[in-house]
């Protein structure tokens, strides 16, 4: 299958709070799960999806994908997720694994919080009574930990860079961007983050240590948006904490990624008739599940389907997909009246590109050629002609018309 995806999601967290079975269940890649702290050592990188309603419906055409699957009027997108190992308080000065995690998230463009919400797990994640720890404490460590390893970074020559971009007159964010593009950042995530603190970008010799943390907090927050999966909603004492988890600042996404491990194997044997981020699912093969497997899976459809009305692990990547990172999809054909590419396959292709990307930009992605010989595109929606600067929109279907065509 062609890939598609670009952006690279991380999954993150204290130990022992699911990371890996969340990895798991939403790439069906194998991963060593364990109720201890540090099961994962090196990260598990796989293939998941993102799941969007195909256009096939509404154009009334039966497709053909090539590069995402279609399925009852789903389209999945494959998507990229690393699992890292866990992180502990201390970790960007060395303790548990140390840096070594956080270097794995270099390229991470979102990050998606593993929180183990029934409190079962200490800060740690060593198991302790349920309830018994505040996941909130979660949260804020985790920040502190990746504010303090970029500010690290960017504290070591700090001193010098801010010197040069005074006195020789270098635009600040060229000097960071150069410094920082290894942890994935970007001119404009600096340019964003000066703006937010309100600090000047022509005086850096001026800001305090104080704003320079403030900087650097902000520079995470945008450089690397993050959403929080609380996860373990299956267990009883995930409820409260759940409810205080949503005051955050942040969105909260509750989850049984457990649940949703067992739904997708029993769905690839065909068991049962399942796609992720669906609310309910139908048991195919009676005969050949065991009474206590049918027992676990009515246990899931009651407490976990019908309370939260998903498992949550496709909502958290569907999220980060197109709310952290602002992404839409969007169908290139080549034959307007077929929606097919020249060999006749209809809808073959889903991008996922982020919001504000032009006709234009969009040509150059599928292929430089025909991005240099661009003259207009077509939408096949409206069967109305585009110039090089239209924006577009989520789910339009286009046809580019170029001078160059594919070599
Ligand atoms: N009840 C419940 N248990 C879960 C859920 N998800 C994971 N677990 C359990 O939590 C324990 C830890 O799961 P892992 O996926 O190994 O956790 P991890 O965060 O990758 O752990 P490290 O790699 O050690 O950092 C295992 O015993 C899982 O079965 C869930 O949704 N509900
Ligand atoms: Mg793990």
């Amino acid at each position: 299958m062609q890939k598609s995806y670009s952006r690279l999601l991380g999954i993150i967290g204290k130990p022992n709070t699911g990371k890996s079975t969340f990895f798991s269940a939403a790439t069906l890649a194998p991963a060593e799960i364990a109720n201890y702290p540090f099961t994962t050592i090196k990260p598990n990188r796989g293939v998941g999806y993102v799941r969007t309603p195909c256009v096939h419906e509404e154009f009334q055409v039966k497709d053909n994908p090539r590069n995402s699957i279609c399925s009852d009027g789903v389209r999945l997108v494959p998507i990229e997720l690393i699992d890292v190992a866990g992180i502990v308080p201390g970790a960007w000065e060395g303790r548990g694994l140390g840096n070594q995690f956080l270097d794995e998230l270099r390229r991470a463009d979102a990050l998606i919080h593993i929180v183990d919400a029934s409190g079962g797990t200490d800060c740690e994640g060593r198991l302790c009574r349920p309830g018994e720890h505040d996941p909130l404490e979660d949260v804020q460590f985790l920040e502190h930990e990746i504010t303090m390893w970029m500010l690290t970074i960017i504290k070591k020559d700090w001193a010098k860079l801010s010197r040069t971009a005074e006195a020789e007159s270098k635009e600040l964010y060229a000097m960071l961007e150069d410094r920082l593009s290894g942890l994935g950042i970007k001119r404009n995530h600096i340019y964003e983050a000066t703006k937010k603190t309100a600090l000047n970008p022509d005086k850096p010799t001026n800001w305090s240590e104080e704003d320079v943390l403030k900087f650097v907090n902000a520079l995470r927050s945008i450089s690397k948006p993050m959403l929080i999966v609380a996860n373990k909603m299956d267990l009883p004492s995930a409820k409260t904490n759940i409810e205080k988890l949503k005051k955050l600042n942040y969105t909260v996404i509750p989850c049984s990624a457990e649940a949703e491990l067992a739904l997708r194997r029993a769905a690839e044997k065909q068991l049962i008739d399942y796609k992720a981020g669906d609310c309910n699912f139908k048991i195919l093969r009676q005969d050949k599940l065991s009474a206590s497997q049918i027992k676990a899976l009515e246990t899931i459809r009651e407490k976990v389907l019908l309370e939260n009305g998903s498992t949550g692990v496709q909502d958290a990547i569907n999220w980060a997909y197109f709310k952290l990172l602002d992404m839409i999809t969007v169908y290139p054909v080549e034959d307007l009246e077929h929606l097919a590419d020249h060999n006749g396959r209809v809808l073959p292709d889903v991008y996922l590109v982020p919001h504000g990307t032009t006709a234009h930009q969009f040509a150059y992605l599928i292929h430089t050629e025909l991005g240099e010989g661009f003259i207009y595109a077509v939408d096949a929606r409206y069967r109305k002609r585009i110039g090089e600067d239209a924006i577009l929109k989520d789910r339009d279907v286009l046809s580019i018309v170029s001078t160059k065509k594919r070599a």
